[in-house]
Protein backbone atom coordinates (compact mmCIF):
# COMPACT_ATOMS: atom_id res chain seq x y z
CA UNK A 1 0.00 0.00 0.00
CA UNK A 2 2.92 2.66 1.26
CA UNK A 3 4.24 2.18 -2.35
CA UNK A 4 1.26 2.51 -4.43
CA UNK A 5 0.14 5.84 -2.30
CA UNK A 6 3.77 7.09 -2.76
CA UNK A 7 4.48 6.29 -6.33
CA UNK A 8 0.43 8.78 -7.20
CA UNK A 9 0.84 11.90 -8.84
CA UNK A 10 -1.38 12.86 -6.06
CA UNK A 11 0.38 15.84 -4.08
CA UNK A 12 -1.56 18.31 -1.58
CA UNK A 13 -4.99 20.39 -2.22
CA UNK A 14 -3.58 23.66 -3.20
CA UNK A 15 -0.34 22.27 -4.53
CA UNK A 16 0.16 21.70 -8.74
CA UNK A 17 -0.68 18.46 -9.86
CA UNK A 18 2.61 16.99 -11.57
CA UNK A 19 1.68 18.49 -14.99
CA UNK A 20 3.60 19.31 -18.23
CA UNK A 21 2.36 21.71 -19.58
CA UNK A 22 0.25 22.65 -17.11
CA UNK A 23 -3.71 22.90 -18.48
CA UNK A 24 -5.91 25.59 -17.84
CA UNK A 25 -7.79 24.83 -15.49
CA UNK A 26 -7.49 21.76 -12.92
CA UNK A 27 -10.19 20.98 -10.32
CA UNK A 28 -9.29 18.81 -8.07
CA UNK A 29 -11.56 16.61 -5.91
CA UNK A 30 -11.24 14.86 -2.72
CA UNK A 31 -10.21 11.36 -2.53
CA UNK A 32 -8.81 9.26 -5.65
CA UNK A 33 -9.96 6.64 -7.74
CA UNK A 34 -8.80 2.42 -8.05
CA UNK A 35 -7.95 0.90 -11.50
CA UNK A 36 -7.25 -2.77 -11.00
CA UNK A 37 -6.10 -4.83 -13.18
CA UNK A 38 -7.96 -3.72 -16.71
CA UNK A 39 -10.29 -1.02 -18.08
CA UNK A 40 -13.30 -0.99 -20.33
CA UNK A 41 -12.25 1.66 -23.22
CA UNK A 42 -15.71 2.79 -24.90
CA UNK A 43 -15.48 5.01 -28.13
CA UNK A 44 -18.55 7.81 -28.09
CA UNK A 45 -19.24 9.64 -30.68
CA UNK A 46 -20.98 13.09 -28.78
CA UNK A 47 -22.34 13.96 -25.78
CA UNK A 48 -25.96 13.51 -27.38
CA UNK A 49 -25.78 10.29 -28.89
CA UNK A 50 -23.89 8.71 -26.00
CA UNK A 51 -23.99 5.14 -28.11
CA UNK A 52 -20.74 3.29 -28.21
CA UNK A 53 -20.00 3.52 -32.08
CA UNK A 54 -17.49 1.05 -33.73
CA UNK A 55 -16.98 3.10 -36.62
CA UNK A 56 -16.50 5.95 -35.33
CA UNK A 57 -13.20 4.26 -33.79
CA UNK A 58 -11.68 5.09 -37.36
CA UNK A 59 -11.54 9.07 -36.02
CA UNK A 60 -9.81 8.28 -33.06
CA UNK A 61 -7.21 5.64 -34.46
CA UNK A 62 -4.04 7.61 -32.87
CA UNK A 63 -6.11 8.20 -29.50
CA UNK A 64 -7.11 4.85 -29.34
CA UNK A 65 -3.30 3.86 -30.00
CA UNK A 66 -2.20 6.06 -27.41
CA UNK A 67 -4.29 4.95 -25.10
CA UNK A 68 -3.62 1.05 -25.57
CA UNK A 69 -0.03 1.87 -25.65
CA UNK A 70 -0.61 3.58 -22.30
CA UNK A 71 -2.63 0.74 -20.82
CA UNK A 72 -0.05 -2.17 -22.16
CA UNK A 73 3.05 -0.40 -20.64
CA UNK A 74 1.00 -0.80 -17.17
CA UNK A 75 -0.04 -4.34 -17.79
CA UNK A 76 -3.58 -3.23 -17.67
CA UNK A 77 -5.89 -4.58 -20.25
CA UNK A 78 -8.43 -3.53 -22.02
CA UNK A 79 -11.70 -5.72 -21.70
CA UNK A 80 -15.82 -5.40 -22.22
CA UNK A 81 -16.25 -6.56 -18.37
CA UNK A 82 -12.69 -4.07 -16.89
CA UNK A 83 -13.56 -2.79 -13.62
CA UNK A 84 -13.02 1.27 -14.69
CA UNK A 85 -14.67 2.62 -17.81
CA UNK A 86 -12.27 4.97 -19.46
CA UNK A 87 -14.32 6.68 -21.95
CA UNK A 88 -12.89 8.27 -25.42
CA UNK A 89 -15.85 10.79 -26.43
CA UNK A 90 -15.91 13.42 -29.70
CA UNK A 91 -18.46 15.83 -28.34
CA UNK A 92 -19.00 19.60 -30.32
CA UNK A 93 -17.88 22.38 -27.80
CA UNK A 94 -16.02 25.30 -29.18
CA UNK A 95 -14.62 26.11 -25.87
CA UNK A 96 -12.23 23.41 -26.59
CA UNK A 97 -10.72 24.33 -29.76
CA UNK A 98 -8.77 22.28 -32.39
CA UNK A 99 -6.36 20.73 -29.92
CA UNK A 100 -8.25 21.01 -26.59
CA UNK A 101 -9.54 18.34 -24.65
CA UNK A 102 -11.35 17.56 -21.09
CA UNK A 103 -10.16 14.82 -18.75
CA UNK A 104 -12.58 13.82 -15.93
CA UNK A 105 -11.97 11.48 -13.68
CA UNK A 106 -14.39 10.57 -10.77
CA UNK A 107 -15.57 6.70 -10.54
CA UNK A 108 -14.93 6.57 -14.43
CA UNK A 109 -12.59 8.55 -16.72
CA UNK A 110 -13.95 10.51 -19.49
CA UNK A 111 -11.61 12.22 -22.07
CA UNK A 112 -13.54 14.35 -24.57
CA UNK A 113 -12.31 16.63 -27.40
CA UNK A 114 -13.74 17.92 -30.47
CA UNK A 115 -10.94 16.41 -32.44
CA UNK A 116 -8.79 12.92 -32.76
CA UNK A 117 -5.74 15.90 -31.62
CA UNK A 118 -7.51 16.67 -28.32
CA UNK A 119 -7.96 13.44 -27.37
CA UNK A 120 -4.52 11.96 -27.88
CA UNK A 121 -3.77 15.01 -25.99
CA UNK A 122 -5.86 14.27 -23.31
CA UNK A 123 -4.20 10.94 -23.43
CA UNK A 124 -0.87 12.29 -22.88
CA UNK A 125 -2.53 14.35 -19.51
CA UNK A 126 -3.94 11.19 -18.29
CA UNK A 127 -0.47 9.23 -18.76
CA UNK A 128 1.10 11.75 -16.53
CA UNK A 129 -1.26 11.06 -13.86
CA UNK A 130 -0.13 7.66 -13.72
CA UNK A 131 3.23 6.45 -12.39
CA UNK A 132 5.63 5.07 -15.13
CA UNK A 133 6.49 1.87 -13.51
CA UNK A 134 4.55 -1.38 -13.27
CA UNK A 135 1.93 -1.72 -10.04
CA UNK A 136 -0.69 -4.21 -9.03
CA UNK A 137 -3.27 -1.37 -8.91
CA UNK A 138 -3.05 2.28 -9.83
CA UNK A 139 -4.39 5.01 -7.70
CA UNK A 140 -5.35 8.61 -9.75
CA UNK A 141 -6.68 11.75 -8.27
CA UNK A 142 -9.80 12.10 -8.75
CA UNK A 143 -10.11 15.70 -11.10
CA UNK A 144 -11.83 17.69 -13.90
CA UNK A 145 -9.15 19.37 -16.40
CA UNK A 146 -10.41 21.19 -18.68
CA UNK A 147 -7.41 22.64 -21.00
CA UNK A 148 -6.32 23.61 -24.78
CA UNK A 149 -3.07 25.24 -26.02
CA UNK A 150 -2.45 29.07 -25.83
CA UNK A 151 -0.30 28.76 -28.89
CA UNK A 152 -0.43 26.73 -31.75
CA UNK A 153 2.73 26.80 -32.66
CA UNK A 154 5.18 24.83 -29.86
CA UNK A 155 8.23 23.81 -31.72
CA UNK A 156 11.92 22.60 -31.57
CA UNK A 157 14.14 22.73 -34.39
CA UNK A 158 16.72 20.11 -35.25
CA UNK A 159 20.17 20.85 -37.09
CA UNK A 160 20.87 17.88 -39.09
CA UNK A 161 23.04 19.81 -41.42
CA UNK A 162 26.11 20.48 -39.88
CA UNK A 163 25.41 16.48 -38.21
CA UNK A 164 23.32 14.59 -39.32
CA UNK A 165 20.90 12.95 -36.81
CA UNK A 166 19.60 9.38 -38.10
CA UNK A 167 16.23 8.59 -38.55
CA UNK A 168 15.38 6.60 -35.76
CA UNK A 169 16.43 9.56 -33.35
CA UNK A 170 14.51 11.54 -35.19
CA UNK A 171 11.83 9.32 -34.42
CA UNK A 172 12.57 8.93 -30.90
CA UNK A 173 12.49 12.65 -30.47
CA UNK A 174 8.93 12.93 -31.86
CA UNK A 175 7.34 10.58 -29.40
CA UNK A 176 9.06 12.62 -26.77
CA UNK A 177 7.79 15.76 -28.28
CA UNK A 178 4.09 14.69 -28.65
CA UNK A 179 4.44 13.17 -24.75
CA UNK A 180 4.45 17.14 -23.96
CA UNK A 181 2.58 18.24 -26.59
CA UNK A 182 4.72 19.63 -28.70
CA UNK A 183 4.00 19.85 -32.15
CA UNK A 184 6.04 21.28 -34.67
CA UNK A 185 9.48 19.57 -35.48
CA UNK A 186 11.34 21.78 -37.76
CA UNK A 187 14.51 20.30 -39.95
CA UNK A 188 17.08 22.46 -40.76
CA UNK A 189 17.92 20.36 -43.46
CA UNK A 190 20.61 22.30 -45.39
CA UNK A 191 23.77 24.78 -44.89
CA UNK A 192 26.79 24.66 -45.56
CA UNK A 193 28.16 21.81 -44.15
CA UNK A 194 25.94 19.29 -45.39
CA UNK A 195 22.71 18.93 -47.50
CA UNK A 196 20.40 16.29 -45.93
CA UNK A 197 17.42 15.35 -48.41
CA UNK A 198 17.14 13.37 -51.56
CA UNK A 199 16.05 15.49 -54.25
CA UNK A 200 15.53 13.70 -57.73
CA UNK A 201 16.90 15.02 -60.65
CA UNK A 202 20.06 16.12 -58.69
CA UNK A 203 22.49 13.00 -57.59
CA UNK A 204 25.10 15.27 -56.32
CA UNK A 205 23.23 16.88 -53.85
CA UNK A 206 23.66 14.52 -51.69
CA UNK A 207 26.43 12.25 -52.86
CA UNK A 208 28.46 15.04 -52.71
CA UNK A 209 26.47 17.63 -50.16
CA UNK A 210 25.78 14.54 -47.79
CA UNK A 211 28.56 12.97 -47.25
CA UNK A 212 30.06 16.51 -45.52
CA UNK A 213 29.51 17.70 -41.96
CA UNK A 214 30.90 19.84 -39.65
CA UNK A 215 34.74 18.73 -38.49
CA UNK A 216 33.85 15.66 -35.68
CA UNK A 217 30.16 15.89 -36.99
CA UNK A 218 28.28 13.17 -39.06
CA UNK A 219 27.37 13.11 -42.11
CA UNK A 220 24.79 11.65 -43.95
CA UNK A 221 20.95 12.11 -45.66
CA UNK A 222 17.58 10.82 -45.71
CA UNK A 223 16.14 9.51 -48.50
CA UNK A 224 12.89 10.42 -50.00
CA UNK A 225 11.32 7.29 -49.01
CA UNK A 226 12.30 7.36 -45.17
CA UNK A 227 11.15 11.26 -45.71
CA UNK A 228 7.80 9.53 -46.29
CA UNK A 229 7.83 7.18 -43.22
CA UNK A 230 8.87 9.63 -40.97
CA UNK A 231 6.40 11.75 -42.32
CA UNK A 232 3.47 9.73 -41.40
CA UNK A 233 5.51 8.40 -38.58
CA UNK A 234 4.79 12.35 -36.96
CA UNK A 235 1.21 12.60 -38.03
CA UNK A 236 0.22 9.99 -35.96
CA UNK A 237 1.82 11.37 -33.22
CA UNK A 238 0.30 15.30 -34.19
CA UNK A 239 3.30 16.53 -35.16
CA UNK A 240 4.06 18.30 -38.11
CA UNK A 241 7.24 18.39 -39.47
CA UNK A 242 8.47 21.83 -41.07
CA UNK A 243 11.30 21.40 -43.48
CA UNK A 244 13.67 24.01 -44.35
CA UNK A 245 15.92 24.42 -47.24
CA UNK A 246 18.44 27.45 -46.10
CA UNK A 247 18.19 29.50 -48.84
CA UNK A 248 20.20 31.64 -50.64
CA UNK A 249 23.16 32.04 -47.91
CA UNK A 250 24.20 28.94 -46.01
CA UNK A 251 24.54 27.05 -49.58
CA UNK A 252 28.05 25.84 -49.31
CA UNK A 253 27.06 21.84 -49.55
CA UNK A 254 24.70 22.61 -52.85
CA UNK A 255 27.76 24.77 -54.36
CA UNK A 256 30.17 22.29 -54.21
CA UNK A 257 28.14 19.86 -55.61
CA UNK A 258 26.60 22.12 -58.47
CA UNK A 259 29.31 24.34 -58.84
CA UNK A 260 27.53 26.37 -61.27
CA UNK A 261 25.11 28.06 -58.24
CA UNK A 262 27.94 30.21 -57.24
CA UNK A 263 29.06 33.12 -59.04
CA UNK A 264 31.54 32.70 -61.50
CA UNK A 265 33.93 34.44 -59.97
CA UNK A 266 33.97 32.29 -56.72
CA UNK A 267 36.76 30.24 -56.47
CA UNK A 268 35.80 28.52 -53.25
CA UNK A 269 33.61 25.58 -54.45
CA UNK A 270 35.13 22.88 -51.77
CA UNK A 271 32.84 20.95 -49.46
CA UNK A 272 32.85 23.08 -46.13
CA UNK A 273 33.91 21.76 -42.45
CA UNK A 274 33.98 24.76 -40.50
CA UNK A 275 32.24 26.95 -38.36
CA UNK A 276 31.99 30.29 -40.07
CA UNK A 277 28.67 31.32 -41.36
CA UNK A 278 27.61 33.95 -43.91
CA UNK A 279 30.03 33.25 -46.22
CA UNK A 280 28.64 31.48 -49.08
CA UNK A 281 25.34 31.67 -51.36
CA UNK A 282 23.79 31.14 -54.48
CA UNK A 283 24.47 33.49 -57.98
CA UNK A 284 21.78 35.45 -57.77
CA UNK A 285 22.85 37.51 -60.84
CA UNK A 286 22.03 34.35 -62.48
CA UNK A 287 18.65 33.96 -62.14
CA UNK A 288 18.26 31.92 -65.19
CA UNK A 289 20.55 29.55 -63.02
CA UNK A 290 19.09 29.57 -59.35
CA UNK A 291 15.65 29.99 -59.99
CA UNK A 292 14.94 26.55 -61.48
CA UNK A 293 17.32 24.68 -58.90
CA UNK A 294 15.23 26.84 -56.09
CA UNK A 295 11.94 25.94 -58.01
CA UNK A 296 13.23 22.35 -58.20
CA UNK A 297 13.81 21.75 -54.94
CA UNK A 298 10.80 23.59 -53.05
CA UNK A 299 8.09 21.46 -55.67
CA UNK A 300 9.90 18.37 -54.35
CA UNK A 301 10.05 19.38 -50.59
CA UNK A 302 6.16 20.40 -50.78
CA UNK A 303 5.09 16.91 -52.32
CA UNK A 304 7.92 14.93 -49.75
CA UNK A 305 6.36 17.49 -46.21
CA UNK A 306 2.31 17.47 -47.15
CA UNK A 307 2.19 20.17 -44.18
CA UNK A 308 1.49 23.08 -44.46
CA UNK A 309 4.91 24.87 -44.29
CA UNK A 310 8.09 25.01 -46.01
CA UNK A 311 10.84 27.46 -44.19
CA UNK A 312 13.32 28.92 -46.74
CA UNK A 313 15.81 29.93 -44.85
CA UNK A 314 17.15 33.95 -45.60
CA UNK A 315 19.18 34.16 -42.44
CA UNK A 316 22.82 35.61 -42.34
CA UNK A 317 23.33 37.06 -46.21
CA UNK A 318 24.51 40.00 -47.52
CA UNK A 319 23.65 40.79 -51.18
CA UNK A 320 21.59 43.94 -53.08
CA UNK A 321 19.18 40.91 -54.96
CA UNK A 322 18.67 39.49 -51.24
CA UNK A 323 14.91 40.78 -50.90
CA UNK A 324 13.91 39.91 -54.47
CA UNK A 325 15.33 36.32 -53.79
CA UNK A 326 13.04 35.98 -50.46
CA UNK A 327 9.95 37.69 -52.30
CA UNK A 328 10.44 35.35 -55.33
CA UNK A 329 10.99 32.06 -53.13
CA UNK A 330 8.24 32.84 -50.85
CA UNK A 331 5.83 33.20 -53.34
CA UNK A 332 7.10 30.20 -54.84
CA UNK A 333 6.19 28.62 -51.70
CA UNK A 334 2.72 29.85 -51.95
CA UNK A 335 2.39 28.82 -55.30
CA UNK A 336 2.94 25.29 -53.90
CA UNK A 337 -0.15 25.83 -51.89
CA UNK A 338 2.30 26.32 -48.42
CA UNK A 339 2.63 28.88 -46.24
CA UNK A 340 6.48 30.07 -46.27
CA UNK A 341 8.33 30.48 -43.51
CA UNK A 342 11.50 32.73 -42.90
CA UNK A 343 14.23 34.07 -40.62
CA UNK A 344 13.65 37.17 -39.16
CA UNK A 345 15.83 38.70 -41.77
CA UNK A 346 13.50 38.11 -44.89
CA UNK A 347 11.48 40.85 -43.10
CA UNK A 348 13.03 43.14 -45.87
CA UNK A 349 11.48 41.83 -48.95
CA UNK A 350 8.05 42.60 -50.02
CA UNK A 351 6.23 39.58 -48.74
CA UNK A 352 3.07 39.13 -48.73
CA UNK A 353 1.57 39.34 -44.77
CA UNK A 354 1.07 35.27 -44.67
CA UNK A 355 5.01 34.62 -44.36
CA UNK A 356 5.61 33.47 -41.29
CA UNK A 357 8.88 35.17 -39.39
CA UNK A 358 11.00 33.21 -37.29
CA UNK A 359 12.83 35.65 -34.53
CA UNK A 360 16.42 34.53 -33.26
CA UNK A 361 18.16 37.76 -32.48
CA UNK A 362 17.01 39.45 -29.31
CA UNK A 363 17.89 42.86 -30.80
CA UNK A 364 16.14 42.31 -33.80
CA UNK A 365 13.37 45.72 -34.49
CA UNK A 366 10.27 43.44 -35.42
CA UNK A 367 8.02 46.85 -35.49
CA UNK A 368 8.02 46.90 -39.33
CA UNK A 369 7.61 43.29 -39.79
CA UNK A 370 4.53 43.45 -37.09
CA UNK A 371 3.31 46.42 -39.04
CA UNK A 372 3.18 44.48 -42.59
CA UNK A 373 0.87 41.81 -40.44
CA UNK A 374 3.65 38.75 -40.02
CA UNK A 375 2.85 36.76 -37.85
CA UNK A 376 5.99 35.85 -35.55
CA UNK A 377 7.13 32.30 -34.09
CA UNK A 378 9.56 33.65 -31.13
CA UNK A 379 13.25 31.63 -31.11
CA UNK A 380 15.18 34.64 -29.35
CA UNK A 381 18.10 33.52 -28.83
CA UNK A 382 18.93 33.85 -25.25
CA UNK A 383 16.32 32.23 -24.10
CA UNK A 384 15.38 29.53 -27.01
CA UNK A 385 18.89 28.59 -28.66
CA UNK A 386 19.39 25.58 -26.94
CA UNK A 387 23.30 25.07 -28.81
CA UNK A 388 24.26 27.31 -25.74
CA UNK A 389 25.25 26.24 -22.42
CA UNK A 390 22.68 24.55 -19.96
CA UNK A 391 24.89 26.77 -17.51
CA UNK A 392 27.90 29.48 -18.23
CA UNK A 393 31.10 27.90 -19.59
CA UNK A 394 29.31 24.16 -20.55
CA UNK A 395 31.80 22.72 -22.70
CA UNK A 396 31.11 22.27 -26.48
CA UNK A 397 28.38 25.02 -26.49
CA UNK A 398 28.21 28.09 -27.95
CA UNK A 399 27.41 32.00 -25.45
CA UNK A 400 27.99 34.21 -28.35
CA UNK A 401 24.31 35.50 -27.69
CA UNK A 402 24.39 35.24 -23.89
CA UNK A 403 27.48 34.66 -22.06
CA UNK A 404 26.25 33.48 -19.12
CA UNK A 405 24.44 29.97 -21.78
CA UNK A 406 20.74 29.72 -21.24
CA UNK A 407 19.66 27.84 -18.32
CA UNK A 408 16.46 25.69 -17.52
CA UNK A 409 14.99 29.57 -15.71
CA UNK A 410 16.53 31.70 -17.99
CA UNK A 411 14.95 29.67 -20.89
CA UNK A 412 11.25 29.64 -18.25
CA UNK A 413 11.71 33.57 -18.47
CA UNK A 414 10.66 34.14 -22.04
CA UNK A 415 7.07 35.34 -22.06
CA UNK A 416 5.79 34.99 -24.92
CA UNK A 417 2.68 36.65 -24.25
CA UNK A 418 4.56 40.26 -23.95
CA UNK A 419 4.71 40.21 -27.68
CA UNK A 420 2.02 40.55 -30.40
CA UNK A 421 1.24 38.78 -32.97
CA UNK A 422 2.53 35.80 -32.37
CA UNK A 423 1.76 32.37 -33.74
CA UNK A 424 3.89 30.56 -31.05
CA UNK A 425 7.44 29.48 -30.06
CA UNK A 426 10.43 27.24 -31.33
CA UNK A 427 13.34 26.20 -29.56
CA UNK A 428 16.37 25.70 -31.67
CA UNK A 429 19.20 23.29 -31.30
CA UNK A 430 22.15 24.13 -33.89
CA UNK A 431 24.63 21.20 -34.16
CA UNK A 432 28.18 22.95 -35.06
CA UNK A 433 28.95 21.66 -31.23
CA UNK A 434 26.40 18.70 -31.24
CA UNK A 435 27.79 15.50 -32.77
CA UNK A 436 26.33 12.39 -31.12
CA UNK A 437 22.69 11.88 -30.07
CA UNK A 438 23.76 11.76 -26.31
CA UNK A 439 24.99 15.53 -26.55
CA UNK A 440 21.52 16.26 -28.19
CA UNK A 441 19.78 14.86 -25.31
CA UNK A 442 21.63 17.11 -23.32
CA UNK A 443 21.04 20.10 -25.21
CA UNK A 444 17.32 19.67 -25.26
CA UNK A 445 16.26 17.92 -21.88
CA UNK A 446 15.01 19.21 -20.04
CA UNK A 447 14.89 22.61 -21.21
CA UNK A 448 12.47 21.30 -23.85
CA UNK A 449 9.92 21.16 -21.58
CA UNK A 450 10.33 24.99 -20.96
CA UNK A 451 9.01 24.90 -24.37
CA UNK A 452 6.64 22.77 -24.07
CA UNK A 453 5.31 25.15 -21.25
CA UNK A 454 5.21 28.49 -22.70
CA UNK A 455 3.59 27.44 -25.89
CA UNK A 456 0.73 25.43 -23.89
CA UNK A 457 0.11 26.44 -20.60
CA UNK A 458 -1.24 30.03 -20.03
CA UNK A 459 0.83 32.84 -18.12
CA UNK A 460 -1.33 32.54 -15.16
CA UNK A 461 -0.66 29.23 -14.31
CA UNK A 462 3.41 29.24 -14.76
CA UNK A 463 5.43 29.78 -11.87
CA UNK A 464 9.11 28.41 -12.66
CA UNK A 465 9.10 26.90 -8.73
CA UNK A 466 6.10 25.35 -9.25
CA UNK A 467 7.40 23.76 -12.67
CA UNK A 468 10.56 22.76 -10.99
CA UNK A 469 8.74 20.47 -8.61
CA UNK A 470 6.38 18.90 -11.35
CA UNK A 471 9.53 18.57 -13.30
CA UNK A 472 11.24 16.58 -10.34
CA UNK A 473 8.12 14.51 -10.03
CA UNK A 474 8.24 13.87 -14.29
CA UNK A 475 11.55 12.76 -14.48
CA UNK A 476 10.92 8.64 -14.28
CA UNK A 477 9.21 9.99 -17.63
CA UNK A 478 12.24 11.12 -19.05
CA UNK A 479 13.93 7.77 -17.71
CA UNK A 480 11.17 5.94 -19.41
CA UNK A 481 11.77 7.45 -22.46
CA UNK A 482 15.84 6.73 -22.33
CA UNK A 483 16.58 10.61 -22.49
CA UNK A 484 20.00 11.12 -21.33
CA UNK A 485 19.01 14.56 -19.71
CA UNK A 486 21.23 17.29 -18.78
CA UNK A 487 21.47 16.85 -14.76
CA UNK A 488 22.60 20.02 -12.20
C1 LIG B 1 23.10 31.62 -36.00
S1 LIG B 1 20.23 31.88 -35.95
C2 LIG B 1 22.60 30.92 -37.09
C3 LIG B 1 23.03 29.55 -37.32
C4 LIG B 1 24.06 29.10 -36.33
C5 LIG B 1 23.70 29.60 -34.94
C6 LIG B 1 24.62 29.12 -33.87
C7 LIG B 1 20.37 31.69 -37.42
C8 LIG B 1 19.18 31.90 -38.19
N1 LIG B 1 21.58 31.37 -37.91
O1 LIG B 1 23.50 29.41 -38.64
O2 LIG B 1 24.10 27.71 -36.35
O3 LIG B 1 23.71 30.99 -34.96
O4 LIG B 1 24.15 29.46 -32.60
Amino acid sequence: IKQIVSDVNDPPLGQQLSLIPYPNSVQRLSGSVVIHDSVQVVVEKDAVDRQPVAKEASKVNTALQALENVLARLNLSNRADGSTKLTLRMVDQSELGDEGYRLDIKQNIVISANTETGLFYGIQTFRQLLPTRLQSSYLLPRVHIIDRPTFSWRGNMLDVARSFLPIEYLKAHIDRMARFKLNRLHIHLTDDQGWRVEIKGYPKLTEIGGASAVEGGRSGFYSQVEIQDLVSYAQQRHVILVPEVDLPGHTQAAIAAYNQLACDDVTNLAPYSGVKVGFSKLCLTQPEVIYPFVKDVLSQIAVLFPSEYIHIGGDEIKDPLYPEFIAKATRMVEALGRTAIAWEEGSVADNNAGVLLQLWNDKYDIQPALDKGHQLILSPCSYSYFDHGNFAGQPNTYDWCRKEGVPLERAYQLNPQAFMQVLGVESAMWSELVHTNATADNRLWPRLLVTAELGWSQENTRDYAEFLGRLDSLMPVLEQLNIQYYQE
